[in-house]
């Protein structure tokens, strides 16, 4: 039986028992009003001290030098919410004197699961015992790598925590234009993944950190689909097994991520908007010509993906060896934004960073009572000096016949791609390392 519990003033289901119970729609009670528990006063913004995670100790650390020279160093934790949460993560490219600083934090904020008859939605992270759903990894399924035993409040040991490396093909290729010649190199990322039970989903939290310092962040959905939603007859969802018998009503996995950089060791990073206008070809002849212009987001915002839009994340203090600027770019990957709700509707936002604003739906990070339940409420106009970032990559579920039996793992993330934190390609060979700016005319 589902065990109350009273957290944060709220009250929520354990997940170590929760499964039927909460998908048969207990999450709305989860979800619901405080339980006359005292709110927590409005907590100050945090001071940048306070956002600094203590250096771990070595079981808690993970550091991994790739092909190529890089290294990649992090702290990892878990949250019997959040799930793995990566903390302090550095990039130190190959021939660079000292680690670069780019992640104070990094974790889940949510996975949002809406079914499209509204007869059910779920906040898996602080709704539905995400966290408590660590599942034991057996070897296979972390070739090559480590398996870490993670210590999970209430529940216990569980060999939790995969960390990895594994083959991407080409870092990159050129061929010289003067005979044989081809420069090439063969990737290999570090990954750090955990797999988290939920009902009957089980979601792969996959972290990839790569040699030319990109970070990919994925959550894949596999497992089974949730057999008590076979009842759609509505129209409202796919019908699977022979004939028209069992109809699997369509959902959505609206899945957030909270980004705080620290890029360089400072937290006074800045947000940039690029949008890129495209005018057709002039009457009189010549190519369409593109102008792209750089906004400066000064205050909190809701951003909404667009063609040709994307944002970066400055440091406020660090520049690379040429004196640009080192920044992070966000790269999406494929989403469908779910109108739902106001926490769903946008693709992005950056918020002053504050130690209560937690989760990006269901917080229960003990805000004030009337600071808002989720982030777009917390996109109220004020300056952003501590900026925290959410991402949301929403996936529209519509079962197919291949999703049972288990469901093939369907993948949802975005990419962190460095833009400036190097001069060059940190992975260049030594023989093109002249070529900065100045590429040769006969390469
Ligand atoms: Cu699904």
């Amino acid at each position: 039986m589902s065990i109350q519990r009273i957290r944060n003033g709220r009250t929520r289901k354990r997940g170590a028992v929760l499964t039927a119970a909460a998908l048969l729609g207990t999450a709305t009670a989860a979800a619901g009003p405080a339980t006359g528990a005292t709110a927590a006063p409005n907590p100050p913004a945090p001071t940048s001290a306070a956002r600094t995670t203590p250096d771990c100790s070595a079981a808690y650390r993970i550091t991994r030098k790739l092909d190529g020279g890089t290294t990649w160093r992090m702290c990892w934790r878990y949250d019997t919410d959040a799930g793995l949460t990566l903390d302090r993560v550095t990039y130190q490219p190959p021939g660079a004197a000292a680690p670069i600083k780019v992640l104070d934090s990094a974790r889940l904020a949510q996975i949002h699961v809406p079914y499209d008859d509204g007869g059910a939605e779920y906040d898996d992270l602080t709704g539905a015992g995400f966290g408590w759903g660590l599942q034991n990894l057996k070897p296979a399924e972390c070739p090559g790598g480590t398996i870490t035993t993670v210590k999970v409040a209430e529940v216990g040991d569980v060999k939790g925590l995969c960390t990895t490396t594994r083959a991407r093909g080409h870092a990159y290729r050129m061929a010289g234009d003067g005979g044989s010649k081809v420069w090439q190199a063969q990737a290999k990322d570090l990954l750090v993944y955990t797999v988290n039970k939920v009902g009957w989903y089980e979601y792969i939290t996959e972290w990839r950190f790569t040699a030319d310092g990109t970070i990919g962040a994925n959550v894949g959905a596999t497992g089974s689909l949730s057999p008590v939603d076979y009842n759609a007859t509505d129209g409202r969802g796919w019908p699977l097994g022979k004939g028209a018998r069992g109809y699997a009503t369509s959902h959505a996995h609206n899945v957030f991520w909270k980004l705080d950089f620290g890029l360089d060791g400072s937290t006074k990073d800045r947000i940039e908007q690029f949008d890129s206008t495209v005018t057709a070809p002039p009457a009189g002849g010549g190519g369409p010509t593109v102008k792209t212009k750089r906004t400066v987001v000064t205050k909190e915002l809701a951003g909404d993906a667009k063609n040709m839009r994307w944002w970066r994340v400055v440091s406020g203090t660090g520049k690379n060896a040429d004196g640009h600027a080192r920044s992070y770019e966000i790269v999406p990957g494929h989403t469908d934004t779910h109108a739902g709700r106001g926490f769903t509707r946008h693709d992005v936002y950056f918020t002053q960073s504050r130690a209560c604003e937690k989760f990006a739906s269901n917080n229960i990070g003990g805000c004030a009572a009337g600071a808002g339940d989720s982030v777009d409420k917390w996109v109220n106009g004020e300056t952003l000096t501590k900026p925290s970032v959410w991402v949301n990559i929403g996936f529209h579920h519509i079962a197919r016949d291949e999703d049972q039996q288990p469901m093939p793992v369907h993948w949802q993330g975005f990419q962190l791609a460095p833009r400036d934190v190097t001069a060059m390609n940190p992975l260049t060979p030594a023989d093109l390392a002249s070529q900065n700016g100045q590429p040769d005319l006969g390469s």
